[in-house]
């Protein structure tokens, strides 16, 4: 089984890739780690794989690169490599239990760079864990680009995207932000009663939402605490081992 994180920059998916998999080796589970971000400097777990062993956003800097052309720079680089990586985590996949991957710090590399399309469009049924920082969650209407952004994922690398809101043990309002992500009906009527055009537009989303997206399961994650690691489990299994749905 193939776990890829991704997310925002500092959303978590380093510590979780991390915590998960001693997590996973403690129930006893055969696990393997992907590196595929060139501009980590130190990360927590041993990589099996490490884009870093053909270029890192360091050494570009050494060439004259800015910190944004050398990353941009460095995944042009690695596309000589894509099969290379792709073989190497499929084999991977063989061997162990579970195979953690870890993408870049900034999630545009991996969304915008053909690098990251290419290696998800060729894996078999690739799942994707999309991490999202509580603080993105503000007004009603960020719920609402939660959920199309899970979907622009899907569309974007071909894959079967999960949500999940990562660092829940900073939350004290953990039920009312499950009622926003969980009930499009309540979330529906919230926006109705903001006058934004963002809530406008919004409300018009929503109500397509479930013709567009079947009711997908949120992930409610926290590396510190393990909390969700149970759940993240079993999305893995169902979309591996029973290709069900994730409802
Ligand atoms: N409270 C809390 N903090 C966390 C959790 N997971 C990660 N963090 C913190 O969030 C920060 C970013 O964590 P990383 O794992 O480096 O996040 P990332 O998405 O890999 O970051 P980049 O790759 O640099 O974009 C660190 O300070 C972590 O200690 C969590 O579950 N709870
Ligand atoms: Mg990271």
């Amino acid at each position: 089984m193939i776990l890829t994180f991704v997310g925002t920059a500092g959303s978590g998916k380093t510590t979780l890739t991390a915590e998960f998999g001693r997590y996973l080796v403690e129930n006893g589970k055969k696990v393997a780690y992907v590196n595929l971000d060139t501009g980590v400097k130190r990360i927590p777990y041993k990589a099996d794989i490490d884009v870093r062993e053909h270029i890192t956003v360091e050494e570009l800097m050494k060439e004259g690169y800015g910190p944004n052309g050398a990353i941009v720079e460095s995944y042009d680089r690695l596309m000589a490599h894509v099969s290379y990586y792709l073989s190497r985590i499929l084999e991977l996949e063989k061997e162990n239990d579970y195979v953690l991957i870890d993408t870049p710090g900034q999630m545009e590399t991996f969304l915008f760079h053909e690098f990251g399309v290419k290696l998800m469009e060729n894996m078999p049924y690739p799942l994707v864990i999309y991490l999202f920082d509580p603080t993105i969650l503000q007004k009603p209407h960020d719920y609402c680009f939660v959920k199309f952004f899970t979907l622009m994922i899907d569309l974007r690398l071909g894959t079967t995207t999960i949500p999940g809101l990562n660092k829940v043990d900073l939350l004290e309002n953990l039920t009312e932000i499950k009622k926003y992500l969980e009930d499009v009906e309540y979330l529906s009527t919230r926006l109705n009663l903001e006058t934004s055009m963002q809530s406008l537009l919004a409300y018009k989303l929503c109500k397509i939402l479930s013709e567009v997206s079947p009711p997908v399961r949120v992930l409610y994650l926290s590396a510190k605490r393990r909390d969700g690691f149970e759940d993240l489990e079993t999305v893995a299994y169902e979309h591996y081992c029973t290709c069900g749905d994730l409802t």
